[in-house]
């Protein structure tokens, strides 16, 4: 899972991304713009240690949080036409969910982009910047579609017709200020704008980085409604302490964590939000080689689940058979779970659940 850190400039964005990756990340793609900053988070699946037991495998195969350090967004961009520079939107559009840092954290020294902290304002500013980025796709859409229109011939128009009016009719309601992901959109207008990878359909979560005795506001407190945002995850941090922390030996963070009275590592909280704002699962398969965890939506099929093992799996899936961890657990093997009746033969529709053990028989 790729998830983008932006926000304002000087909110903290490298701090909050340092204290969730440790220190343990990579530049990558250097040319032009200077170097991005990528870091991996593992997702440690407690199941995956008692499977390892059962299974011996070769490797343990747990799930990973891509987090992609960005540039600031700025607010007076270089070219009034597009908020957004080409290469941070590449990479907001590949992420799956965006964590958008807003500073709380008081620094006489250090200014504030737009005057004086304001964590409500500051969220709202933010999601019109990504609101006004989709807007701009949208409006550079409906020309193209139009154009295209006014010289297809007349037999080729009624397929093109469909995906202009979804264009004009969801950037109508972006103009209304309705985020797409809050939009009621069919299944074939949400495909035809499939391509174009709008920002406001992705799932964001807002990092509040406050000062060390610093209260951690709610978006509840700030008044900015689930109706307008869409439903954000939210989630409390002291960046510069919490990055601190995760560069000390464990031990060590454990007792300064004990004697400050902090909770549990801030990058444990982010990854719990993430899961539930993205709204992810995770199926299990075993075996000899790997036991291993695979993150997918919530509400994914068998068959569309298959394809996240590989892309082959889709197109040949026979069946899947489905036990569900503690009945794996408890049965003590997947033959015993047979003989009693509780490993399953699935179809291409079965809802995949939590914690479900697959095995997907596949023609290819
Ligand atoms: N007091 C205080 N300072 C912080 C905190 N978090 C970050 N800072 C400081 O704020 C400044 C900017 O932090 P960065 O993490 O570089 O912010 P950024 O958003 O990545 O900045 P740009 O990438 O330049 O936009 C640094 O001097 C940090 O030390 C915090 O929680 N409290
Ligand atoms: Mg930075």
């Amino acid at each position: 899972m790729d998830i983008a850190v932006i926000g304002l400039p000087q909110s903290g964005k490298s701090t909050v991304f340092g204290a969730l990756t440790a220190g343990h990340s990579t530049s990558t793609g250097g040319a032009g713009a200077g170097p991005l900053q990528v870091g991996v988070v593992k997702v440690l699946d407690p199941r995956l240690a008692v499977l390892d037991g059962m299974y011996h495998p070769k490797k343990v195969i747990h799930a990973e949080i891509k987090f992609w350090d960005l540039p600031p967004i700025d607010r007076e961009p270089a070219s009034a036409n597009q908020v957004l520079s080409g290469r941070q939107r590449n990479i907001l559009q590949a992420a799956d969910a965006l964590l958008l840092v807003v500073r709380v954290f008081e620094d006489p020294a250090l200014l504030h982009p737009l005057g004086s902290v304001d964590p409500g304002r500051d969220v709202t500013v933010l999601l019109e910047e990504l609101a006004l980025a989709d807007l701009q796709a949208l409006e550079g859409a409906e020309k193209r579609l139009s154009d295209g229109l006014s010289k297809a011939k007349p037999a080729e128009r009624p397929a093109m017709i469909p995906q202009l009016e979804t264009v004009k009719k969801v950037k109508a309601a972006l103009e209304e200020g309705i985020p797409m992901k809050s939009q009621t959109l069919t299944q074939s207008e949400t495909m035809a704008l499939v391509d174009f990878q709008l920002l406001t359909a992705k799932p964001v979560m807002i990092a509040f980085n406050v000062g060390e005795s610093d209260p951690v506001p709610t978006l509840d407190g700030l008044g900015i409604s689930a109706d307008v945002s869409g439903g954000l995850g939210e989630v409390g941090l002291c960046a510069k302490l919490e990055e601190d922390l995760s560069l000390m030996e464990a031990e060590e963070a454990d007792e300064f964590r004990e004697s400050m009275g902090l909770e549990e590592p801030a990058v444990e909280r982010v990854k719990q939000v993430c899961y539930n704002t993205v709204g992810l699962v995770s199926f299990l398969t075993v075996g000899e080689d790997e036991v291993r965890a695979w993150p997918v939506p919530t509400g994914i099929v068998a068959q569309t689940a298959a394809g996240t093992i590989h892309t082959d799996f889709t197109r040949g899936f026979i069946r899947a058979e489905v036990i569900a961890y503690d009945d794996l657990i408890r049965c003590g093997s997947l033959a015993q779970g047979r003989k009693e009746g509780v490993l399953r033969s699935e179809g291409k529709t079965y809802e995949v659940k939590d914690g479900d053990v697959i095995n997907f028989l596949v023609n290819t």
